[in-house]
């Protein structure tokens, strides 16, 4: 299926899609969204409002203006281990193959992380049998480094459960750091040569301010709450990610994928519905945010739409915010 597409507006209209991760891929731009289903259920801080059962992966022609949908590509009933919430995924290639990473829940209701494999970037993808062992929480999303190391950012708080692993274990109760403690940063694992596994125990991102202080746990509008991404320019890496409640995508540099990481300020302001979540990657020469909103169903929080939108940098490194409705009167 195709149709004419436009900047700021929805890529495709006859499903709902969110949280797009988009990467080239033998020089075709894929985005590998979330598909939110068009049914009702009961919204709540648990996320119990996002249920999603599968993943249709999507494709834009050279100029950007048609956009495929290429169908399922994985589904929650082929998925041994996990029991609900196909939650955020990344895909990435390596030796020959495709990697699609996504969370959901396990059979105790606890998030992980799993990976599924094709030999196509559209799928379909066959998943691994069991979660990656190690892997909590939501929203991977996986760099490729030019050194040949992959690493996958991921944690999500509230929903996300990220507040539930600061012992290293599942602690059902636990609440999260108070607000002047630093705040609980993305975790980052290195990935195993073959895709599937961590090299070693994830450890935790810290994000400073100008000062070198860490972002505290009550500064919303600066600190991590979901949907990291990192991506690299001029040899920086760039983490960027949603602030949840103040429904930003902010972002902060570090010479170092693992960090300290400097905040540095915000890529998108708040667009329509609760959740935002993006995608930064560079197609021929130019650079491109990919993100969602509600729009298209109203506002309503767990059906949304990828859109896509050139992204500058200026000439000190920094990123330009990005109006998501520039033609608003
Ligand atoms: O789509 C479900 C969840 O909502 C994602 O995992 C989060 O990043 C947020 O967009």
């Amino acid at each position: 299926m195709s149709n004419p597409i436009k900047q700021n507006e929805p890529l495709v209209t006859h499903i709902y899609t969110a949280d797009p991760s988009a990467h080239v891929f033998e020089g075709k731009l894929y985005v590998y969204p979330s598909h939110d289903l068009d049914h009702v259920k009961e919204s709540n801080d648990n996320g119990d409002q996002y249920d999603m059962e599968d993943y249709h992966i999507l494709s834009l022609n050279e100029d950007l203006t048609e956009c495929e949908d290429h169908g399922e590509a994985l589904h929650l009933r082929d998925i041994p281990w996990a029991s609900q919430q196909l939650w955020a995924p990344d895909a990435a290639y390596k030796n020959g193959k495709y990697y699609l990473f996504f969370p959901a829940r396990d059979h105790d209701g606890i998030f992980r992380l799993g990976v599924a494999v094709s030999d196509t970037p559209a799928g379909p993808f066959k998943p691994e049998p069991n979660y990656i062992p190690g892997s909590f929480s939501i929203d991977p999303a996986v760099l490729c480094d030019d050194d040949g190391k992959s690493y996958v950012f991921f944690g999500g708080l509230w929903g996300g459960q990220l507040e539930k692993w600061q012992t290293g274990e599942f602690v059902a109760d636990a609440e999260g750091p108070a607000p002047t403690e630093p705040a609980l940063g993305p975790r980052v694992a290195e990935l195993t040569d073959d895709m599937l596994g961590f090299k070693g125990e994830a450890l935790e991102i810290s994000i400073l301010d100008e000062n070198g202080h860490p972002i505290t746990a009550g500064d919303e509008e600066r600190r991590y709450f979901e949907g990291p991404w990192v991506h690299k320019h001029n040899d920086l890496y760039y983490l960027s990610y949603s602030t949840g409640s103040t429904h930003r995508i902010v972002y902060a540099v570090s010479r170092n994928p693992l960090g300290p990481y400097e905040y540095k300020g915000t890529i998108l302001t708040p667009v329509i519905g609760w959740t935002t979540h993006h995608s930064i990657v560079q197609y021929q020469d130019k650079w491109y945010l990919f993100y969602h909103d509600s729009s298209l169903s109203g506002g309503a929080d767990n059906k949304r739409s990828v859109k896509f939108t050139e992204l500058f940098y200026e000439e000190d490194g920094t990123i330009r915010t990005i109006d998501p409705y520039p033609n608003k009167g």
